[in-house]
């Protein structure tokens, strides 16, 4: 076994913690790699690593002339999504993993794992990440190591984190750090040819939260893989979180500037491939409004010294999804795509650039497919992937704002909830108080997105965009969040919170609202209610804009629009009311009281309306 050392990889060689260098030399005496490398996050090393995958075939660099240092990578057919099956949550207690997460006992995961580990990576290189998820020096920040086999990880966990000798320089007897361990789970003997997308039919995405660690199994694609994101920032933060007194998310950060020169930060929650990154980015239709960049998927929040609601994006890149990104829905992503830029399973068109449905207008008459297979308009498939992605640097965004690596983070003025509901929820509606906020939050549901494995459109609560991401039960989740807003209001502002949907259809199945750059009407209502300069009608639901009090001045509306947009059905919601109760049954004894009687105020609300009419 070869082993690559910092001091022999890098011109400043870092002194490498024992505990970490006796953690690694244990699982390479587990998984037997051939070579071990300790990533420095240098450009060299980012080269060295995409010119050997270039070689292998995991990679095809993209015409220059078009997109400088940039590589395309086509996965395995059956590698294309997180694995939501196939992922677990090894608490000691099954309770604690909840009804919403699936639980294996750590000790028969462990035994699994370790049968699978055993020599799997045999013929490869492993790879030592040391990674930090939040600016180096940032209360908020937090550190992991990611071990892993494949070289595409790395590369994109170098584009996703700040990542490499900084980090491990940061690594001390008395530092925390959370482990991962990945492998593709498909060791070489001795002359086999590897495949351009090494991966295994068996996947495991394991994680122990009272050890606070990570074991991935089998696949290579982003969220399986890439340790550092959901499976570290959010489903092993958000156990972090609760231990602490913070909040670990699914949430995008933005800056909103209105034309009287008032800036507020938003966080907002919406499920995978809703649009998170094109409203991170979004470009205003109105003149005289900016919105700017902080984050796109992953909020970290405490309460700050001032007592404030802060955040920060823990993440240093955008791992996007492709198809629908273009210059009329995301101007800003489309730029920011220039160079540097990795793309997974987009089709590759005759001049070797990337192209995926919605980057322009008509597609090529010619293209190569995720697959690699030929494509032409009439074949009938998409060209790419409907979960193909982008791997990107934040700094690249042209609307990334300069407070976006803030140490002490950005005050959180609102908070939105969001899914993708075809029928009953309105465009826009306040929470009454943080107990009904979270209410809003606990109960929303969202039809499915080709993000994860399942099937696409069906509709699933989705609590806080976090059903996926939760590392522990979903009710205690609940009862953390309400007793963070008791923290809050105790010392600070409480955020004001608001649910929103741009995915409302009409009755001829088209969406009524517009979305992109005009949900900056959405934003103006809401900061205008977070300012208190407009007033509201108290619905059962929450509060909705009086008439007309969402801007729609030059937008091409059909009669009636606006008015389906928040219409309201007293019989369709004491069903929705139904559906809630069943879904807290779930849960048993462990729904917090607050919610079980924001549920009796919704019914007696909408029963006393139902009467009325
Ligand atoms: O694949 S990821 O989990 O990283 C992205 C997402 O589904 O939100
Ligand atoms: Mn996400």
């Amino acid at each position: 076994m070869t082993i690559v050392t910092p001091s022999s990889a890098s011109t400043s060689p870092v002194p490498v913690d024992e505990t970490l260098a006796a953690w690694v030399a244990e699982i390479a005496e587990l998984t037997t790699p051939d070579r071990i490398v300790w990533c420095t996050g240098s450009t060299a090393e980012f080269d060295t690593l995409t010119r050997e995958m270039v070689a292998q075939g995991t990679l095809t660099r993209l015409n220059a002339e078009f997109r400088p240092y940039s590589f395309l990578a086509r996965s395995d057919p059956s590698d294309v999504a997180r694995v939501e099956q196939r992922t677990f949550i090894c608490s000691e207690r099954e309770e604690d993993a909840g009804p919403t997460n699936n639980w294996a006992a750590p000790d028969e995961m462990r035994a699994t794992l370790g049968g699978l580990f055993a020599g799997s990576m045999r013929g490869r290189t492993l790879y030592v990440v040391p990674f930090a998820m939040g600016p180096l020096g940032s209360p908020f920040t937090r550190i992991g190591v990611e071990l892993t086999d494949s070289p595409y990880v790395v590369a994109s966990m170098r584009i996703m984190t700040r990542m490499g000798s900084d980090v491990l320089a940061r690594i001390t007897p008395t530092t925390e750090w959370v482990r991962a361990v990945h492998s593709v789970g498909a060791p070489l003997a001795p002359g086999e040819q590897d495949v351009a997308w090494p991966s295994n039919p068996v996947k495991y995405i394991s994680h122990f939260p009272e050890t606070r660690e990570i074991w991935s199994f089998g696949s290579a694609y982003g969220g399986n893989a890439l340790l550092a994101k959901k499976s570290m920032a959010l489903r092993i933060a958000s156990v972090m979180a609760r231990d602490e007194g913070w909040l670990a998310e699914h949430m995008l950060i933005l800056k909103a500037t209105n034309p009287k020169g008032r800036s507020m930060h938003i966080a907002a929650a919406f499920p995978s491939a809703c649009g998170k990154t094109n409203f991170a980015m979004l470009a205003p239709t109105i003149p005289g409004w900016t919105i700017e960049t902080i984050g796109d998927d992953i909020a970290w929040l405490r309460q700050g010294e001032d007592g404030r609601l802060r955040a920060i994006n823990p993440e240093a890149g955008f791992f996007g999804v492709a198809p629908g990104t273009g210059p009329s829905t995301n101007r800003n992503a489309v730029d920011m795509l220039w160079g540097n830029s990795i793309f997974t399973n987009v089709a590759l068109t005759d001049d070797g650039d990337a192209w995926w449905e919605g980057l322009t207008p008509t597609p090529p008459a010619h293209l190569t497919d995720w697959q690699g297979n030929d494509w032409t308009p009439a074949s009938g498939t998409p060209a790419a992937h409907p979960n193909s992605r982008f791997t990107v640097a934040a700094a690249q965004c042209p609307s990334i704002s300069d407070d976006w690596q803030n140490p002490d983070g950005v005050v959180i003025d609102a908070i939105i909830f969001g899914g993708r509901r075809t029928s009953n929820v309105p465009l826009v509606v306040e929470a009454r108080d943080w107990d009904h906020s979270v209410f809003i939050g606990a109960t929303i549901s969202s039809e499915q997105t080709a993000a994860a494995e399942g099937t696409v459109g069906s509709l699933r609560r989705d609590p806080f965009a976090m059903l996926p991401f939760c590392g522990y039960n979903m009710a205690d989740y609940w009862a953390h969040w309400l007793s963070f807003g008791r923290a809050l209001r105790g010392r600070g502002r409480v955020p004001r919170v608001f649910q929103v949907n741009w995915f409302r259809k009409g009755e001829d199945g088209r969406f009524l609202w517009p979305g992109f750059g005009e949900n900056v009407r959405v934003l103006e209502w809401i900061m205008d209610r977070v300012d208190g300069e407009v007033g509201a009608v108290e619905t059962p639901i929450g509060y909705l804009p009086l008439r007309d009090g969402i801007d729609t001045s030059d937008l091409d509306l059909a009669d009636g629009t606006m008015d389906e947009l928040f219409a309201l059905d007293d019989e369709a919601w004491l069903r929705e009311a139904d559906g809630i109760e069943s879904y807290f049954a779930e849960f048993g004894d462990r729904v917090p009281a607050e919610l079980h009687a924001q549920l009796e105020v919704l019914r007696s609300m909408l029963r006393a309306g139902a009467e009325g009419s």
